[in-house]
């Protein structure tokens, strides 16, 4: 995921693989003074991510040692241990990740400076991700207080992993991080999988196709923190809007429109369809219903080509229809961005390039389905008292 991450970033910044200006592409990094934010620019003109990859597990991190990226990152930011956590929570969090969590820790000090927050990327299912990535927020709330903290979480599905434990891992990682987190999007394998299949054609979607599915929504939730645009919504922002008690933090993401490269030229994207396509189930990152349900706050985020005014009579729309409820005690409602700097999209991938798009984060009560799935696997395999010791 963090390779797609950064693939993507690297190309709407217009740098190269090892961190240069490339100049094949005509994005003049220094256009704005954002990109700070994601990268240190060095002296010999070099441009290094703030970002640092963990693993208890060697293999994936040097997979990235070895990789396109390898001379991307310095080698300090990537941290690895000896052994994996075995899909098991506790060994991520007191056995093997206590062993490396305090030079994590160390280097994330020694890497922050204009610190504004935090994201974190984890998969619950695994035993690094649940329990190293619980044990990792639980330093980053003691030494850095309420300072944000954005969890992007990959949520667990049974058709693209194997583990049966995978729903220990996911409970026990939420219960200790509930209070760590301020901000937490949830990543269902399952509903990505869907959008891939369904959306970009493509008949058994790999973690590469989801990566990038995934990689292409982070980054327009990142564009207004990356580029600079007149109604931009900041890191700190998002929380402010969405979260308006701090437990009730898991907004749910909606990506509009995902489109094929074999189609793109037949489709429209209007702004009023592409609001109305964030209303549709099937666009959703989590899979839950939120037809029965309330809405308790919405963000808009629009990206590229796209007129203010046609934003808000898009919202103006939403909120007129009868299906959409937003609850009455929220005083925040809907939050409108736009930023329009140009989407960007990896070439030769599923994805189409289109010069508009739209990101929905919605604090739906809806959510509680996500949760209520994993606590009924949960309790099926704890009433058995299946791998426990
Ligand atoms: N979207 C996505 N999900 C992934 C990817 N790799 C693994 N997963 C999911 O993540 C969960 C497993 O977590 P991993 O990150 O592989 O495990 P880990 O955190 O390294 O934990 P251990 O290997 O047990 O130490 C499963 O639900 C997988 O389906 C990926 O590249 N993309
Ligand atoms: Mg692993």
């Amino acid at each position: 995921m963090g390779n797609a991450a950064w693939e993507l970033y690297l190309l709407e910044h217009g740098l190269t693989a090892d961190g240069h200006v490339n100049p094949d592409i005509t994005t003049d990094i220094h256009r704005n003074d954002s990109y700070v934010t994601i990268f240190t620019e060095l002296g010999n003109g070099k441009f290094v991510p703030r970002s640092i990859f963990v693993d208890l597990d060697p293999s994936p991190i040097d997979e990235i040692r070895t990789g396109t990226y390898r001379h991307l990152f310095h080698p300090e930011q990537l941290i690895s241990g000896k052994e994996d956590a075995a899909n098991n929570y506790a060994r991520g969090h007191y056995t093997v990740g206590k062993t490396l969590v305090r030079g994590v820790v160390d280097r994330i000090r020694h890497s922050c400076s204009s610190l504004q927050g935090f994201m974190i990327f984890h998969a619950f299912g695994g035993g690094t991700g649940s329990g190293f990535g619980a044990l990792l927020l639980e330093h980053l709330s003691s030494e850095y207080g309420k300072m944000s903290k954005l969890e992007f979480a990959v949520y667990p599905s049974p058709r693209t992993s194997t583990a049966v434990v995978e729903p220990y891992n996911a409970v026990l990682s939420t219960h200790s991080t509930i209070e760590n987190s301020e901000c937490t999007f949830l990543m269902d394998n399952e509903a990505v999988y869907d959008i891939c299949k369904r959306k970009l054609d493509i008949p058994r979607p790999g973690y590469n196709n989801l990566n990038r599915l995934n990689a292409r929504v982070v980054s327009s939730l990142t564009t207004s923190l990356r580029f600079n645009g007149d109604l931009n919504i900041d890191l700190n922002e998002f929380q402010t809007n969405l979260v308006p008690f701090p437990r009730i933090h898991y907004p749910l993401i909606l990506y509009a429109p995902v489109i094929s490269s074999s189609c793109s030229t037949y489709k429209s994207f209007k702004v009023k369809d592409l609001t109305l396509q964030c209303f549709e189930p099937r666009n959703q990152i989590v899979i839950c219903n939120p037809q029965t349900r309330k809405y308790i706050a919405v963000a808009l985020l629009y990206q590229g080509d796209v007129m203010p005014h046609n934003c808000a009579r898009a919202i103006t729309d939403i909120k007129a229809k009868a299906s959409f409820n937003l609850v009455k005690w929220c005083p925040t409602g809907f939050k409108l961005g736009i930023n329009n700097q140009k989407p960007m999209f990896v070439p030769n991938s599923k994805l189409a390039s289109i010069n508009c798009l739209v990101t929905m984060l919605s604090n739906l009560t809806a959510i509680a389905e996500a949760w209520s799935r994993l606590g009924h696997k949960f309790n099926l395999i704890y009433s058995k008292h299946a791998f426990i010791y």
